[in-house]
């Protein structure tokens, strides 16, 4: 009688203990991912800064075609005929990503895509400059081309932005832009990006087999140690 009483106490305890821990597991997952396969901007919004904006999604043009990324289709700055931004004048534009839902993602939270470049390497001229917004706050710089590839090759790159989201994320949004500054040099191909996604942990529901499995195992660890707590001394 006493021992079933232990049990069922034990049983009790398990549930207590068992099921805040047991529901969700810590899995990683990409909140937003950008790839153009649909040929589509995928809700990005274009703006111009001076001249035209040359930003749109390219098919398979201009060192699009290349392996690195999702063939064929990137986010491309320049013009589909001439493979380079050469509009006679100053051009430069805005691409910007619509707003990621973070909401119940921790860390580590990271921004990723990958990226072409063939333009000036020289600082002042054809601007490059990747920026993040946080909690629907203001637009900061990411990267800039100076710590990115300019050799008109296809490369990846990642960043941690946890600390800028802070411990409670709720919205994440990305901006490409690109100003050619003059009329001058504008003879490369220009700027592609691709599979740009924002990824994260996530809790999620655990499967009820799994749970009742752990508590299973609490339930009969528990009650081995009461029954050799019981075992007469010889
Ligand atoms: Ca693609
Ligand atoms: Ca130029």
């Amino acid at each position: 009688m006493r021992r079933t009483l232990r049990l069922k106490h034990a049983l009790i305890l398990a549930v207590l203990v068992a099921t805040p821990i047991a529901l969700k597991a810590q899995v990683p997952f990409c909140a937003a991912t950008f790839d153009f396969q649909t040929n589509t901007l995928q809700g990005f919004t274009l703006s111009p800064l001076t001249g035209a904006n040359l930003w749109h999604v390219a098919n398979n043009v201009c060192q699009g075609q290349l392996a690195g990324h999702t063939t064929p289709f990137t986010l491309y700055y320049g013009q589909d005929q001439t493979c380079n931004y050469d509009t006679g004048a100053q051009n430069g534009g805005v691409a910007t990503s619509p707003l990621v839902n973070l909401a119940g993602f921790a860390g580590p939270i990271t921004v990723n895509f990958n990226y072409l470049l063939d333009i000036e390497t020289a600082e002042s001229f054809d601007q490059f400059i990747v920026r993040f917004s946080a909690n629907g706050g203001t637009f900061g710089e990411l990267v800039s081309k100076l710590l990115l590839g300019m050799d008109n090759a296809w490369h990846a790159a990642s960043f941690d932005v946890t600390s800028t989201l802070g411990p409670n994320p709720s919205t994440a949004q990305v901006r490409f832009v690109f100003d050619t500054v003059d009329g001058l040099a504008n003879g490369g191909n220009g700027v592609h990006i691709d599979d740009l996604t924002i990824c994260g942990v996530i809790g999620v529901p655990v499967a009820p087999r799994v749970v009742l499995m752990m508590l299973a195992i609490f339930v009969a660890a528990v009650a081995a140690m009461m029954l050799r707590r019981r075992a007469p001394v010889v």
